[in-house]
């Protein structure tokens, strides 16, 4: 009976999280660059808390002595200033491998409107974080690589108002990544933190798409921050023509599907983008929008109608040079620069949600996205709030960045390893992404390829592979795995009716170091190069092969990796070192690049 009433209260307790992590969700915006901002970036106060006292201690209440006895040991008076966006790691060499509570705090002047309502918007912090605005708890979020958003509209004073960040990135084994994961775990307000208003009731959220498969047809929502019934909503994309009246339902909101002649559909060779104007009867909003088809018929991907061979690359969102995460449009310039020069038409921002400036570059500079959440190994899948967690993290990615055409692969895990629990885990976060989403192809990471030594052939048994609609397989033939044939000879027979994309291939080496192309331990170009001709030569066998992934653009940071000679907290596979300079393997994908049409 006890446990029973146990089971009741945990399961009431996870209803209750579920929902408000679900109405957490539901209610971010869409396109916040294109609201009305005031940015909060910049120098903020910080206090390292590795014991946890600031919320004891009432930090976030910024109080100050007022008698003679009075004094405040947590007190953001004279203290630590840090970047925001930016990583506390980066800042200063004690916090290199920081990993607890930092606070963050800083004032800022409000303005109380009564025709507006006013938003703190994240686009992320690392990894969990509480929010303190003049002195009471307003919010929290879990998940380092998602916006969130809190409304201050009835909190937010005229005059100095003071918000106090309590931030925290303590691995954790129910959390998204888990315990342990081949990145830097970068701590801090990693993202633009800003200060949005808009009309009482806005246009919250909106879609506008191409159909999966029509050519001319247009699907579009426009979701008001209220259920509004009957209320006026205009669409227009002026360069072709459209100028629509729709009105809302029950729910505020408003749907249609029109037909719109000579677009100029987006690809990577034209990723053209027009602009669209959503206006409601007190709000109005404008967006760069593009259309494309992207769909998949037997073991072929379609971009636009026609079979589409996706040159891909990844990136961790990390600027090497700098030893720190990438959060700028400068830094996402940098990055997206450097694929652009190996060749690709696609990009797997390994392995989360990266920031908005890099997406948003990227669409216009013609690249197919895929996106991911940190479903990387290790994660527990028994963990119900595991699961609401993944779920949270999904829609919140699904819902920044549902208008950019050029996302067209949203990844639901990495390297997971089959379970009864697993199975139930992946397929409904599967179903959730699914009823967000009818555009974008659903993708994992498996790294569950073998060898048949008796048939002489590579094989994969997941029965799970069998509900995505494109299998991708992260393969390390040559550094964890040895050839065992001449790669000429490497027959596959994986998911034969599905298309297959090689989502990481790759290995080690030092810039700069010579040696012998048949030693793996001699970490050299020579012999990342000669791994590289041979998995290319492979990739010929393959014949469902709509896609490969080297893995991966640059030398990443990452606390796996401490060969002291060799490696020194890098991971080596970058085809460009971490001072941007090419390695040999760079030359050998780019010439295979330049071949493929
Ligand atoms: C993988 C992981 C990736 C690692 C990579 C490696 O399979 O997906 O996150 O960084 O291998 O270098 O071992």
């Amino acid at each position: 009976m006890k446990s029973l009433t146990k089971q009741i209260i945990f399961g009431l307790a996870l209803l209750i999280v579920f929902c408000i992590q679900d109405i957490q969700a539901q209610n971010l915006m869409t396109n916040v660059f294109g609201r009305h901002i005031l940015s909060l970036n910049g120098k903020w106060s910080a206090m390292v808390d590795q014991y946890n006292q600031g919320y004891k201690m009432a930090l976030y209440q910024n109080k100050k002595p007022q008698g003679k006895t009075d004094f405040f040991e947590y007190s953001f008076d004279g203290a630590l200033q840090l970047n925001v966006p930016s990583d506390w790691n980066s800042q200063l060499p004690e916090l290199k491998y920081y990993e607890g509570t930092i606070w963050y705090g800083r004032h800022f002047e409000g303005n109380v409107d009564n025709e507006k309502r006013q938003f703190l918007y994240f686009g992320a912090v690392s990894y969990r974080c509480r929010i303190f605005l003049n002195g009471k708890e307003i919010g929290s979020h879990e998940g380092g690589f998602t916006p969130f958003q809190i409304e201050i509209t009835d909190k937010v004073k005229t005059g100095d108002n003071f918000i106090a960040v309590e931030v925290n990135n303590t691995r954790s084994k129910d959390a998204i990544p888990a315990m342990s994961f081949d990145w830097w775990n970068y701590g801090g307000i990693t993202r633009d933190v800003m200060l949005v208003s808009t009309p009482n009731v806005y246009i919250r959220e909106y879609s506008i798409q191409l159909d999966k498969y029509k050519p001319e047809k247009i699907n579009a929502q426009v979701v008001l921050s209220d259920k509004k019934p009957n209320s006026n909503i205009g669409i227009e994309i002026p360069e072709l023509n459209i100028k629509l009246k729709l009105r809302t339902d029950e729910n505020g909101i408003a749907s249609t599907s029109f037909t719109a002649k000579k677009i100029k559909r987006w690809s990577p060779d034209s990723p053209t983008l027009y602009t669209a104007i959503i206006s409601s009867v007190s709000d109005r909003i404008e967006e760069k929008i593009g259309f494309r088809n992207l769909y998949v018929k037997g073991t072929n991907i379609y971009l636009n109608d026609k079979p589409i061979f996706l040159k891909c690359v990844s990136f961790h969102e990390e600027i090497p040079q700098r030893k720190g995460r990438a959060y700028s449009e400068a830094d996402a310039a940098m990055l997206l620069t450097e694929a652009k020069a190996l060749g690709c038409n696609m990009i797997r921002l390994a392995h989360y949600p990266q920031n908005e400036y890099t997406v948003r570059l990227a669409e216009k500079m013609g690249f197919i996205l895929w996106q991911e959440i940190p479903i990387w190994q290790g994660i527990d899948f028994t963990d119900a709030s595991t699961l609401i967690k993944a779920k949270s993290m999904l829609a919140e990615m699904i819902t920044r960045d549902k208008n950019r055409c050029a996302v067209g692969f949203w990844g639901i895990a990495n390297e997971t390893q089959p379970s009864v629990e697993r199975n139930k885990f992946l397929t409904t976060l599967l179903q959730t992404g699914k009823s967000m989403d009818t555009t974008r192809l659903f993708v994992a990471a498996f790294d569950l390829v073998r060898f048949n030594r008796d048939k002489k052939i590579f094989e994969m048994n997941d029965s799970f592979a069998a509900q995505l609609d494109v299998v991708a397989v992260n393969k390390y033939m040559g550094w964890y795995q040895p050839w065992p044939l001449d790669p000429k000879d490497a027959k596959w027979n994986v998911t034969p009716n599905k298309p297959l994309i090689i989502s990481e291939f790759g290995g080690e080496a030092l810039y700069g170091q010579s040696g012998d192309e048949t030693v793996a331990s001699s970490w050299s170009e020579d012999y990342q190069a000669k791994l590289y001709k041979d998995n290319i030569t492979m990739f010929a066998n393959i014949p469902n092969l709509r896609g490969v992934s080297p893995w991966i653009l640059f030398d990443f940071r990452s606390p796996f990796r401490m060969h002291p000679a060799n490696q020194e907290g890098w991971n080596r596979k970058g085809l460009v070192s971490d001072q941007g300079i090419r390695k040999k393997a760079w030359y050998i994908m780019h010439d295979y690049y330049l071949k493929i049409k």
